[in-house]
């Protein structure tokens, strides 16, 4: 397998985060967000580890455009912070932040490489928290604001937008399970909450229809599972058309279909949860046309009836006789297949985006100076298969960015998982080729 088994213009990238790498959380007057509050409070992340510093990226962003270059991809995706640009999230903005983003992006077109920006990754402004947070309907007009803003600033030069990514993990774990900032558990306000983002979405969507530079394509970013029954039985079938429901479909159909999957709204209202949705929202929803959808794969679940709660009344089974990442995900290349070809099936043939592929992995052995992660190597040689075999099938694939650049903040885990394609040394901030960023760099310039 080249790059050249792939259509001419398929676009080869590498993704990262805002809170994840850039670290300078309170330099050049960027306000706080809800992850330096959460981090904050002990028990939360693994040694109470935030993104204060994280690969201090913001300095040392001339650096990581050069590796990128080196790589030989074609476009980076990153996220914005919202309160590096508006501290208070809404009022008056950061012109120094501004700045930043405005030599990255120059950086990237100068390298060549084409800059694709995520407006939301998981970082609210604190200040906007305060006001209720995604809780808040006004946060709809808020996020508005932002992207407008986003697009007047940097829309020349920014063709490809993400409005939300993986907007299930914003609403569940950061509001039921508590497991990622602001750390709520209230499952009512969890479903309202993805609401809000469904409805903040479409309202990006609008304000880039209407920019002077909307030109370019916007999509969301999802995270998605193949949902696999553990058996033939009628119950366990059952029990993955319910979770595939929760996860997939919740956001799959109102982003591309301008509707709520009728069944998992019908079981939100049997336990009270379902969402207050005002007159004209759906049609909100349907009117927002996305130029592509972003798909986040990492791994399939198995699921059987029976065990779980009244919310999800079954047990995500794990397979045996594939291995496994540090992250205690399968390593399941064909669930990429599986999910692109059912996107295609169910959705027409919307562009597709591989927005997030990697794995996390030990990263232990250093072989000549370059870590030996043969393990990252292979995830990433299967799944490229994977995606070239959808391709073939005839899934409108267009782009593949790999997760993630550099290790980084991996949220609660702290630093201790390491999805990077280069090695960060925390103590010293030295970027170290892996053996995977030297396989991905021959792939890209053929010389594998
Ligand atoms: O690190 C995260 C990223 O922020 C969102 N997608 C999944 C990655 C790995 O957990």
């Amino acid at each position: 397998m080249t790059r050249k088994d792939f259509p001419g213009d398929f676009r080869w990238g590498a993704a990262t985060a805002a809170y994840q790498i850039e670290g300078a959380w309170a330099t050049d007057g960027r306000g706080p967000c809800i992850w330096d509050t959460f981090a904050a409070i002990p028990g939360h992340t693994v040694r109470q580890e935030s993104g204060a510093v994280a690969c201090d990226h913001y300095h040392l962003w001339k650096d990581d455009l050069d590796l990128l270059k080196d790589l030989g991809i074609d476009a980076y995706r990153f996220s914005i912070s919202w309160s590096r640009v508006f501290p208070e999230g809404t009022g008056a903005s950061n012109p120094v932040g501004w700045a930043f983003y405005d030599r990255l992006i120059d950086g990237l077109l100068e390298r060549g490489i084409a800059p694709c920006a995520t407006l939301y990754h998981w970082d609210l402004p604190q200040a906007l928290q305060d006001r209720g947070g995604w809780g808040n309907r006004d946060i709809v007009g808020w996020f508005e604001d932002y992207a407008e803003a986003m697009f007047g600033a940097f829309g020349d030069r920014v063709k490809t937008w993400y409005t939300h990514n993986e907007p299930w993990v914003v609403a569940w774990a950061g509001h039921a399970i508590g497991r990622h900032a602001p750390g709520l558990s209230d499952r009512k306000l969890a479903v309202q909450v993805t609401h809000h983002l469904l409805l903040s979405h479409a309202a990006a969507i609008e304000a880039y229809r209407n920019s002077r530079q909307g030109d370019g394509q916007i999509g969301a970013v999802l995270n998605l599972y193949p949902m696999v029954p553990a058996t033939s039985s009628p119950q366990d079938h059952a029990a993955a058309r319910l979770l595939d429901g929760h996860h997939n479909r919740w956001w799959l159909d109102p982003v591309l279909k301008g509707t709520y999957p009728q069944d998992t709204w019908d079981h939100y209202a049997s336990l009270g949860i379902a969402p207050r949705v005002e007159p004209g929202d759906l049609d909100r929803l349907a009117g927002a046309k996305s130029d592509f959808l972003g798909v986040n794969y990492y791994f399939r679940k198995v699921v059987a009836a029976g065990g779980g709660d009244d919310l999800l009344p079954l047990t995500e089974v794990k397979p045996t006789g594939a291995p496994y990442t540090s992250m205690s995900w399968e390593v399941w290349p064909e669930g990429l297949y599986d999910l692109l070809v059912r996107l295609k099936a169910d959705y027409g043939d919307i562009p597709l985006a591989i927005t997030e592929n990697g794995a996390a992995f030990p990263d232990e052995q250093l072989t000549d100076g370059v870590v030996d992660d043969e393990d990252r190597r292979s995830f990433l040689e299967g799944h490229f298969a994977a995606a070239l075999k959808a391709v073939k099938a005839g899934v409108n694939l267009k782009d593949y960015f790999v997760w993630s650049l550099l290790d980084n903040y991996e949220w609660a885990h702290g630093y201790d998982k390491r999805f990077g394609l280069f090695r960060v040394d925390y103590e010293t901030q030295k970027r170290t080729w892996k053996r995977s960023s030297r396989w991905y760099q021959g792939f890209l310039k053929g010389t594998n």
